[in-house]
């Protein structure tokens, strides 16, 4: 054999090696499929974490968590803005094709279209029992609540914890909404208006809850936490104990909160059988006028929630599977919240709908094997879109959310470390025309249906 043949040989030798490694993640047929948690701060900052560089704010739960497993510095949601953000992570779809391009408010009449599959539908698929605890946001309306998208147990809050009844304010018709600020499980309103101070502890309680309830099956915890988006609250145990003002309390309450959940497994003996994610569903917004409340930081990153800068889009993200995946390491890879649909489909052994054209990728390879390329080619902002009826009003309300893939699934990414991240000139002709697309708002308007 030549020595060309030899590397040749020994290179496919290698690749045949990486592609066995990556598939040997996959669940082996019998084997129990693992828990997945999932914990999603609402308005936490990339600078946020004492492992990401805060001096203020104590996150030493949450720093271990990122020493225990591997922590992304180059993560994204798909908007800046609450609703959209989610719709993604839980379909594996930029929030326009799932539909759900502009953030709610209480009297929507809308949400995630039903037909849209999440997370936990499709978990469900392969005997997951499902729970969402915390702040939902995807719809208010009976249609649209989390138990009509796949979750068996939902105790929360509906949308967003500023969304209380205000002098004068027609959102909030109370045909459609209560007048307060409700607390529900499944379908019952609980307290209205909720007590906001223990909010985060009453959904530590559940989470636990709902893990013990359910150690011996696997379950998929999705708990998006109504904290640090203000108006900000902090139980008497948290308030003033943080030098980052009263955002640094919920923050450092959120913290602890990681904690127990991550203590629970371990004293369940589920560490080797449970990934947890933490991350956020934007970045954090500017500074409040009062001093005293503190704020949020977006670390070295342009922007804030709302825009479409990177400190809008960017977010913590930490990934933790001991024995499964490396502890102690930093990706710098590309990666999105639309990439845990297919990722933990694979795990679970579940297969993710061929009927419709999905986003996010598979980036197992990106957790556990280091030197693995992102899947992704681009991810970033466009240009403002000349898109008709509401999806303009949402855009022009809300420019985050005008951060788009283009039709032909290939996501737009800058030079890395600047937030720059905005299309070649060559590129406006063929955003414009996936923009003119999106007036539908669904995937018929995005090609996909
Ligand atoms: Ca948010
Ligand atoms: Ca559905």
């Amino acid at each position: 054999m030549s020595l060309a043949m030899r590397n040749l040989a020994l290179m496919l030798a290698l690749s045949l090696g990486v592609t066995l490694l990556g598939f040997a993640a996959a669940r082996k047929p019998g084997a129990r499929p693992p828990n997945f948690i999932v914990i999603l701060a609402d308005d936490f900052g990339y600078g946020d974490l004492g492992c990401c560089g805060s001096r203020e704010i104590a996150t030493p739960h949450l720093d271990r968590m990122a020493a225990e497993g591997v922590r992304f510095t180059d993560f994204h949601v798909t908007a800046s803005i609450c609703s959209p953000s989610r719709a993604s992570l839980l379909t594996g779809c930029y929030a326009q094709r799932a539909g759900m391009p502009f953030v709610l408010f209480p009297t929507e009449p809308k949400g995630l279209p039903p037909e849209e599959i999440t997370l936990a539908e499709l978990l469900k698929q392969c005997g997951y029992t499902t729970a969402c605890i915390g702040k939902w946001h995807l719809g208010f309306l009976p249609p649209f609540r989390p138990a009509r998208q796949g979750f068996d147990y939902f105790f929360g809050l509906p949308y967003s914890n500023d969304s209380a009844k205000q002098p004068a304010d027609k959102r909030f018709d109370p045909v459609l909404a209560p007048a307060e600020l409700p607390l529900m499980r499944g379908d019952e309103i609980l307290e209205a208006p909720v007590n906001q101070e223990t909010l985060t502890e009453r959904y530590t309680e559940e989470a636990i809850r709902f893990i013990r309830q359910n150690q011996s099956r696997p379950f998929f915890l999705y708990l998006p936490h109504t904290f640090p988006h203000r108006p900000l609250y902090a139980s008497g145990r948290f308030r003033g104990k943080s030098r980052g003002g009263l955002y640094g309390d919920t923050v450092e309450c959120l913290d602890w909160s990681a904690g127990q959940i991550l203590y629970t497994l371990k004293e369940l003996g589920l560490d080797d059988r449970t990934l947890v994610l933490f991350t956020s569903d934007n970045g954090a917004p500017p500074a409040s006028k009062r001093p005293e409340e503190g704020g949020g930081s977006n670390g070295p990153l342009r922007g804030w929630k709302f825009t479409a800068y990177e400190g809008g889009f960017r977010v913590p993200a930490i990934f933790r599977w001991p024995g499964k995946i490396p502890a102690g390491r930093v990706c710098q890879e590309l990666a999105t919240t639309m990439d845990l649909f297919p990722t933990f489909a694979k795990l679970a052994g579940a297969k993710p709908p061929r009927d419709r054209m999905m986003d996010g990728k598979d980036i197992w390879p990106l957790l556990t094997q280091p030197g693995a390329h992102s899947p992704h080619v681009f991810f970033g902002p466009l240009p403002r879109l000349p898109v008709a009826g509401r999806a303009q009003r949402a855009l022009e309300t809300f420019p985050g959310t005008a951060r788009l893939s283009d039709a032909d699934d290939h996501h737009v990414h800058g030079p890395r470390g600047s937030d720059s991240k905005t299309l070649p000139s060559a590129q406006p002709a063929q955003s414009l025309r996936f923009g003119k697309r999106l007036g539908g708002n669904s995937r018929s308007g995005c090609g996909s249906s």
